[in-house]
């Protein structure tokens, strides 16, 4: 039976899906550091594109177990462990049975729009990763734990770059005299993108049909390392990509000026996204569980702080490099997406202030940090995976072997 939200106990434990991973790891610590119960579940599949790409983390990364211990250690919490797969329903079925989640953060999908472009079989592995495992949450929530908040990392490239503002999730249209409030259109541009349209279609639908309660995260690209709780210890340090397969835009700008690569602008450089900090991403999560959506309620935030070209995150880089004596060039790659690289973009994101979120904007000197992080791994980058080399286009039935 049904119960209204006010009846419902405050959220305490909470399953964090895909927490081995740059989003998840940050964000399990954060929450177990304030107070809640956590249970990792991976399958450490990220860990293995990595081996089978030929990739590495700019950073040296533990094991998970070692990182679960050694946070114990040094805090004294526990954080419990399931290794699987979420498209393994048994598997997470018995996950469900076991923790008894009151929110479930899902961070476990294959994430990289270029690894979903690479050949046919990473494009239906993509899709099938990420659709079947939302839809086996779905099913486990409805099954095992009715009450389960589903807070889910959603993408701000499900709007694509339409030539009108994006709102949060919906629009309000007047057609033909007549109103209504609807999603907002989705205009992908990848497999991997395309994912998360097809995951908030069977949110949405599971939210009206059994009164499942979610929140979709629409996150912008993400940029930084450090978090208050992986700073505790070397070995709870995050991951950070670099390469041209799961590297992002601005991650990527800081790591080849620490190398002196030069800047990989792709086409003209105009294309605008929302990005955050990772520890914006921690508290917006928190955010999001702390105030769950009612039963029902297809919520939707649109998870970023601020807005750049990448021609502006390319001259904040230069700037910061210049005042830390580098020399930073940067030069324009021809682009291997398929995208607009000149237009218009505005998108809300009031939402999560609206709940208290305290942004960190990206200032000077957090660019110095994030660029000084860099300098002091960059014996550890691999030069050879900072060019692109999936392309859109090119995409084809063939399995491809990406590594160089
Ligand atoms: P990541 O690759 O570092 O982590 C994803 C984790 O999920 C990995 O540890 C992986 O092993 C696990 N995983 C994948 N499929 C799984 C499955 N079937 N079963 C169990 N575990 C599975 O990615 P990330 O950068 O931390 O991104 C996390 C989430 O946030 C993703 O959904 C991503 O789309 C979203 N997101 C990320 C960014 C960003 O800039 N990094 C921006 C917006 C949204
Ligand atoms: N870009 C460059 N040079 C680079 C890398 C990227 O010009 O060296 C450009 C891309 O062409 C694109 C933009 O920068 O226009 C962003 O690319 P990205 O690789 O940083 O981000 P994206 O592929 O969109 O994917 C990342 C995460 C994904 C998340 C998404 C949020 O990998 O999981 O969903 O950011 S968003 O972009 O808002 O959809």
């Amino acid at each position: 039976s049904r119960q209204n939200s006010d009846e419902s106990p405050k959220p305490r434990r909470v399953m964090v899906i895909g927490g081995d991973g740059y989003c998840g790891w940050a964000t399990a610590l954060h929450l177990s550091n304030k107070g809640y119960e956590v249970a990792i579940v991976d399958n450490l599949i990220r860990r293995l594109f990595d081996h089978q790409l030929g990739l590495d983390s700019l950073t040296p990364i533990s094991s998970i177990h070692n990182r679960i211990r050694c946070w114990k250690s040094v805090t004294g919490k526990t954080i419990e462990l399931y290794i699987g797969d979420i498209c393994d329903f048994e598997f997470l079925s018995e996950t469900f049975k076991s923790f008894e989640p009151d929110a479930v953060v899902h961070f476990g999908e294959q994430r990289s729009a270029p690894y979903s472009m690479i050949d046919r079989s990473r494009a239906l592995f993509t899709q099938h990763n990420n659709v079947i495992g939302t839809l086996n949450v779905l099913f486990a929530i409805k099954e095992f734990r009715e009450q389960c908040h589903l807070v889910k990392l959603g993408t701000m490239g499900e709007y694509g770059t339409p030539n009108i503002d994006i709102e949060e999730g919906y629009i309000t249209i007047t057609h033909n005299g007549r109103t209504d409030t609807l999603p907002y259109p989705k205009q992908a541009s990848s497999f991997y993108h395309l994912s998360k349209v097809h995951d908030s279609n069977n949110i949405a639908f599971t939210c009206k049909a059994w009164g499942i309660r979610a929140t979709d995260l629409n996150q912008g690209v993400v940029y930084g390392v450090r978090t208050d709780e992986t700073e505790m210890h070397q070995e709870l340090c995050n991951r950070f990509d670099y390469d041209g397969v799961f590297g992002t835009a601005l991650n990527r700008f800081c790591v080849q000026a620490a190398v002196g690569h030069p800047l990989t602008v792709y086409g003209k450089g105009g294309q605008t996204r929302g990005y955050l900090d990772i520890r914006d991403t921690v508290q917006c999560v928190e955010l999001a569980i702390a105030n769950p959506a009612r039963p029902g309620e297809f919520r939707v935030f649109n998870q970023f702080t601020e807005q750049f070209s990448v021609n502006e995150l390319a001259s904040l880089v230069t700037k910061a490099g210049e005042k830390l004596g580098l020399d930073v060039k940067t030069i324009s790659v021809p682009n291997p997406r398929v995208e607009a690289e000149e237009h218009y973009y505005n998108a809300k994101h009031t939402k999560l202030i609206e709940l208290g979120l305290k942004p960190h904007l990206l200032s000077d000197s957090l660019l110095d940090s994030l660029l000084n992080f860099a300098i002091k791994y960059k014996d550890r980058v691999d030069t050879k995976q900072i060019m692109p080399n999936v392309s859109w286009k090119k995409i084809g039935a063939k399995p491809k072997t990406v590594a160089a």
